[in-house]
């Protein structure tokens, strides 16, 4: 797999080539983009700057293992390549947790978990491969009906680089279990330990072009598969506005789409609830994986008489948050790149401009390398209503605590943002969970707890400007597959 490469102002690395139909192969037109560690900022090593033909050639050679030996797998034995895929990359859980690690800056732990998490979706879809049952429907005398389930054909999945392992395995992972042949685009920031895991997917058994990787710039890779007319379906996750492109161009193939945008999810706490016990749970759901998460819950909503406690409680936690290179393993590494940083740093700067209190900072650990994309975790409230940072997704370690005055303004509140894909709610009144939860408009509501066990089994998607379709769960299989009714007429 690995070639190495230079260029003039680089020492030698390795180049991760493509991987399509079980061959290493480069972009057609010999491109490399360098794969920078945030950490430092360094290159350590290049992927193919892929262009439309080599999208093309894995779309073609997909399709000829959903034609061919792919396709003829029986859903059991599907499943039995996709549970040994997890078992691969369970054993293999340090290397890939240290390479997504060095590619994200996420740390280390956090690294390990994702490949296993990983892991986790290839046994889960490997072990619903046969269990996709169809249904049969009453119908008029003498006729029976059965409804069963399709798979689409070839679909595309175009990969964030925020959770590289975790997101491949949860689309790509119920795909494949469907019997779809896929042909992934990891994101050009992060996406190394895709092409590791499409290799021991070969060795594991897999039939050669049912799982294709193919490394670019959006741009060109990602838009040249969102736009391939040899795709039936694609899975993006990933900004609202590159969201709606894909859908776009899904639209003039006519084909179905699954988008995952992002959100700013709320985690209301109300007054009667265990603060004790919310205290570390709110830090922890912004802090990992530096907030670089879709699904962060990056907007705490306080019932007032509860929020200077909240705020003291949170603040004192805040204030011990550490952030370093990914290898020190503290609670965040750096931000992905450069344009992260920035990002981060534009909305902490325009909130500090518009005199929004800072509760609390944490830290950069002082001997971080200086090239590094480290951001300083910041605690804002009370955060005015209307400020960006009650509203937008920063996508970095940027709390803001908002005080609400009753259960119906919490509500509004936290309905009030363009995006509806996770929340929080704080209580120790069970009726009031329930009422809270329905009340949401999101996909996804934990009740005193946040994203909970990594959430592998449950149905996982946004409504409104989150996006739409569902991962995760069994769910996914019915998006990454089609029914068909078979009316049998034997009167
Ligand atoms: O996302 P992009 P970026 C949000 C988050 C973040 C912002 C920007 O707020 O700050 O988006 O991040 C591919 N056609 N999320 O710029 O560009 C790209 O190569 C087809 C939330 O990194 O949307 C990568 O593989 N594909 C999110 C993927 O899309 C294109 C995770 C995501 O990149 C393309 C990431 C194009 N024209 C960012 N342009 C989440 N939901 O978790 C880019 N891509």
């Amino acid at each position: 797999m690995n070639q190495p490469v230079t260029t003039a102002a680089m020492s030698v690395r390795p180049l991760w080539l493509n991987l399509i139909g079980g061959e290493r192969r480069p972009a057609a037109d010999g491109r490399t983009l360098d794969v920078l560690c945030p950490s430092d900022g360094l290159p350590f090593a290049a992927i193919a700057r892929s262009g439309a033909p080599d999208v093309d050639v894995a779309v073609h050679t997909a399709r000829a293992a959903f034609d061919g030996a792919w396709g003829r797998l029986t859903a059991t034995e599907r499943g039995r390549l996709l549970v040994k895929l997890g078992e691969a990359i369970s054993a293999r859980a340090d290397e890939l947790g240290e390479l997504e690690s060095r590619d994200t800056g996420k740390p280390l732990s956090q690294g390990r978990a994702d490949a296993l998490a990983c892991a986790r979706y290839f046994e889960f879809y490997g072990t619903a491969a046969d269990k996709l049952h169809g249904e049969t429907i009453p119908f008029l005398n003498g006729y029976t009906v059965a409804v069963v389930r399709d798979p689409h054909g070839v679909t595309g999945h175009i990969v964030p680089w925020n959770y590289p392992m975790q997101i491949f395995g949860r689309s790509v992972g119920a795909s494949l279990a469907c019997g779809n042949a896929c042909v992934a685009k990891p994101a050009e920031d992060a996406g190394l330990t895709l092409i590791r895991i499409a290799e021991l997917a070969l060795d594991v058994g897999f039939p050669e072009g049912a799982l294709n990787v193919v490394s670019g710039v959006g741009e060109e890779a990602g838009a040249a598969l969102a736009s391939h007319p040899g795709i039936d379906f694609i899975s993006f996750t990933g900004s609202p506005e590159v969201g709606a492109l894909v859908q776009a161009a899904a639209g003039r193939n006519h084909i179905g789409c699954t988008l995952e945008l992002g959100g700013k999810s709320p985690q209301l706490v109300f007054a009667d609830a265990d603060l004790e016990a919310a205290a570390p749970v709110l830090v922890k759901a912004i802090v990992q994986n530096g907030g670089q998460t879709c699904s962060a819950g990056s907007r705490v909503l306080v019932e007032r008489r509860a929020y200077d406690e909240v705020a003291g409680r949170v603040a004192e936690l805040f204030a011990g948050v550490q952030a370093g290179p990914h290898d020190r393993d503290l609670d965040l590494g750096p931000m992905v790149n450069a344009g992260q940083k920035a990002r981060v740093e534009r909305f902490v700067g325009a909130a500090r401009m518009a005199g929004v209190p800072v509760l609390a900072e944490g830290q950069v650990v002082p001997d971080a390398p200086a090239g590094g994309f480290y951001v300083k975790p910041t605690l804002f409230g009370p955060v005015p209503r209307a400020n960006d940072l009650a509203v937008e997704e920063v996508f970095g370690p940027v709390l803001s605590l908002l005080p609400f005055e009753d259960e119906a303004d919490a509500i509004r509140l936290a309905n009030g943002t363009p995006y509806g894909l996770v929340a929080g709610v704080w209580t120790g009144d069970a009726r009031r969970s329930m009422r809270v939860a329905r009340a949401m408009r999101c996909g996804q509501v934990f009740v005193n707890g946040y994203g909970a066990g990594g959430g592998i089994e449950l149905p996982f998607g946004g409504v409104k400007k989150s996006g739409h379709g569902r991962e995760k769960g069994f769910e996914a299989l019915y998006e990454f597959s089609a029914s068909k009714t078979i009316v049998l007429n034997h009167g």
